[in-house]
């Protein structure tokens, strides 16, 4: 299971395949994915790989300004054949301003995906996290959109090598506007994702695990295996509402939220 304790790989093997994704990551190339080499590989160091390239960016001085669920939806699911939900960690540099032109050579196969955000007034601890404890935790919900850009050759992967990888993480866009939850129907929130002036996804905020707020308990529930907690403060992608779209070089984006206006972009 996904919450096993047990380490197969050395210490020193999960500093150097830290290192080893981090790079992909910086320099935008790709890689084989790490259960080719390593198929001994365990959730647990798959995860400290991951907690490990985090510490490598906050060494250099790269603040951590966030986190994502992904592979939250089914369509997201059936999509990429991983059946569990996964964690990473948004960096600084990761986030791009409302409208902006995304850098497309800094990435490697970019896809975008319609996200809600939740920002936290209160600390949510787990385990035994719920629905409830999040409504009453969150201060404000507001769309999002990532783009997501696995290191792994051809965007292919198993669910512990997406998880070294940061859950693929790699941009993000967020804004429009924010809402109370209490003002919000979060389950029938539609998304409509329009690239070069097509409609190419739509979706309602169900399709995350039967409501968004299942997402951020179940991050909190899944951080607790680490002795970790989402603070005051925290900003939370859900993970992706509808299929991820592949994006190219020169494409715009429209994403609308109803009743949160709307996110749009350009890849450059
Ligand atoms: C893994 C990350 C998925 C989401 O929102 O579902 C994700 C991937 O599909 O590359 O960010
Ligand atoms: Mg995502």
């Amino acid at each position: 299971m996904i919450n096993e304790m047990k380490n197969q790989l050395t210490k020193e093997q999960i500093a150097q395949l830290a290192e080893h994704c981090e790079k992909a990551e910086l320099e935008a190339y790709e890689i084989t994915k790490i259960t080719d080499d390593y198929p001994q590989m365990t959730y647990r160091d798959a995860f400290d790989i991951q907690w490990e390239a985090r510490r490598r960016k906050e060494a250099r001085g790269t603040k951590i300004v966030g986190m994502k669920m992904g592979l939250t939806s089914w369509a997201k699911m059936s999509q990429m054949g991983v059946e569990h939900p996964c964690y990473g960690y948004l960096a600084d540099y990761f986030s791009v301003p409302e409208g902006a032109s995304i850098r497309f050579d800094e990435l490697i196969h970019p896809k975008i995906e319609a996200e809600l955000a939740f920002v936290l007034k209160e600390e949510l601890k787990g385990p035994g996290i719920h629905i409830g404890d999040v409504l009453r935790a969150t201060d404000f919900v507001m769309p999002a959109v990532e783009v997501i850009d696995s290191r792994y050759k051809d965007f292919k992967f198993d669910l512990k090598s997406v998880i070294a990888d940061n859950s693929s993480s790699s941009r993000f866009m967020t804004g429009g506007n924010m809402a109370k939850p209490e003002d919000l129907d979060l389950k029938t929130l539609g998304v409509v994702m329009e690239v070069n002036g097509k409609v190419v996804q739509t979706g309602a905020g169900a399709a995350v695990l039967g409501h968004p707020a299942a997402s951020v308990a179940m991050l909190a529930n899944m951080l607790a295996e680490r002795d970790e907690s989402l603070p005051a403060g925290s900003f939370i992608m859900i993970g992706a509402i509808t299929e991820a779209v592949t994006v190219n070089k020169g494409d715009s984006f429209v994403v609308h939220f109803n009743g949160l206006g709307s996110l749009s972009g350009r890849f450059e």
